[in-house]
């Protein structure tokens, strides 16, 4: 049976990989698991036919048989417990890898995509700077701990497992705004996510359909 997945017919982050079909991308490529991907519009992302697999009207979903989940975080999860590279076998360390999946989605995701919800929708708004030097200050102190916990090692523990690749795919939405550049070891560690073959891999399949979006 072919793993199907959603993403979106025309990113608005224009191929630049910060969707989060990314994620699940990158993780069934890891998990060297093929996949096919079923393209969504905005529209039709909230007509009855996906709403049924996503409540929210949301991209991505993951179909594989009778089995349909949704949250990229379940899901990559999922896949790292069905293929290898993702979760370590030791049990010790399989909880650990999860807990740093929920820190990425948990302790980091929220400031940071709140960042840039305030910048797209609170722009014009006169609380904008103070709301946006607040945000910041919140991310810095979360890069901060990570930034320490992380120090020289090349992974959050021990081997890369997915709660590197969740993590990275969320450090990724800070590329160029300087916050992410303060803490080299952080960068660093970006970089050396964004250099495995499998992260290529996904990330060109992502770029491929946002530039065939915008051929005609
Ligand atoms: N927590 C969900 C968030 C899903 C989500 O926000 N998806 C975005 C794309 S990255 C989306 O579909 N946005 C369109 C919309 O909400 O209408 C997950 O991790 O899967």
């Amino acid at each position: 049976m072919t793993v199907t997945i959603t993403a979106f017919e025309r990113s608005p982050d224009r191929g630049n990989g910060l969707a989060r079909d990314m994620r699940v991308r990158w993780a069934l490529e890891e998990a060297g698991q093929p996949y096919e991907v079923r393209l969504l519009s905005f529209k039709t992302m909230k007509e009855p036919a996906h709403l049924a697999i996503q409540p929210f009207g949301q991209i991505p979903t993951y179909e594989d048989g009778e089995l349909t989940l949704f949250e990229s975080g379940a899901i990559v999860l999922h896949v790292a417990e069905r293929g290898p590279g993702l979760l370590p076998d030791e049990a010790k360390a399989r909880a650990r890898a999860i807990m740093w999946m929920f820190a990425a989605l948990n302790t980091l995701e929220p400031p940071i995509f709140d960042r840039s919800l305030v910048r797209i929708l609170e722009r014009d708004k006169p609380w904008y700077e103070e709301r946006l030097s607040a945000l910041d200050e919140i991310i810095r102190k979360r890069l901060e701990g990570l930034s320490s916990h992380l120090g020289d090692a090349d992974w959050l523990d021990g081997a890369f497992s997915a709660g590197d690749l969740l993590m990275v795919t969320v450090l990724r939405r800070l590329q160029g705004l300087g916050l992410l550049e303060e803490r080299p070891n952080l960068a660093a560690y970006v970089a050396r996510a964004e250099a495995r073959p499998a992260y290529q891999r996904a990330f060109e399949a992502q770029r491929a359909v946002f530039a065939a979006s915008s051929a005609g």
